[in-house]
């Protein structure tokens, strides 16, 4: 039997709905920050770059929609983050690409904690919808640690940041569908 804050109304716990909310700000923070992201690269003619986060901006806020229809459809109330502390300028596209990273690290933390909590909750549903996330979360810090790899394998220096700007545009295209993960 589930918690008794489950109710007829409600599917999910307030305290679920807690942390889906704080996930909820956490993807719109990252689409808010893979934006501003993008828009550097841009100013800097990174084009292929700026274009791979201007898409990927996109995507965070489709995770940020589908946790908002999941909480509303659970009975609950998926709240508009506000959004700041947005970083602007960066040093380097290295730089640029280490945040990705990080910040992708910390998201998938943030999922694990989630899928943690309804498991001792024993919420299965909505532990099988964070699945989604959890299979997401693998993909997108598999292609950050790719593009970081990059900087390392061609340099930085002559044409280097021109080749690794082109590579990043390829990325996601080479491994979209690879199981493996291993760029073609
Ligand atoms: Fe939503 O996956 Fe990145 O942050």
């Amino acid at each position: 039997m589930k918690d008794a804050n489950v109710s007829l109304n409600r599917s999910i716990t307030p305290e679920t709905e807690d942390l889906l909310n704080k996930q909820i700000m956490m993807e719109g923070m990252s689409s808010a920050h893979y934006l501003s992201m993008a828009s550097w690269c841009d100013m800097k003619g990174y084009t292929h770059s700026a274009q791979f986060l201007y898409n990927h901006s996109e995507e965070e806020r489709m995770h940020m929609l589908k946790l908002f229809h999941y909480v509303n459809d659970a009975g609950g109330h998926a709240i508009q983050p506000g959004i700041s502390n947005i970083k602007h300028k960066f040093n380097t596209l290295r730089e640029v690409f280490e945040d990705v990273l990080s910040h992708e690290i910390n998201v998938t933390k943030s999922i694990n904690q989630i899928v943690d909590h309804c498991f001792n909750v024993k919420d299965f549903a909505t532990m099988n919808f964070m699945q989604w996330y959890v299979a997401e979360q693998r993909e997108e810090e598999l292609i950050a640690r790719r593009a970081l790899e990059l900087f390392k394998i061609i340099g930085e220096e002559g044409i280097g940041l021109w080749t690794i700007d082109q590579e990043i545009g390829k990325l996601e295209a080479s491994m979209a569908g690879s199981e493996t993960g291993a760029v073609k």
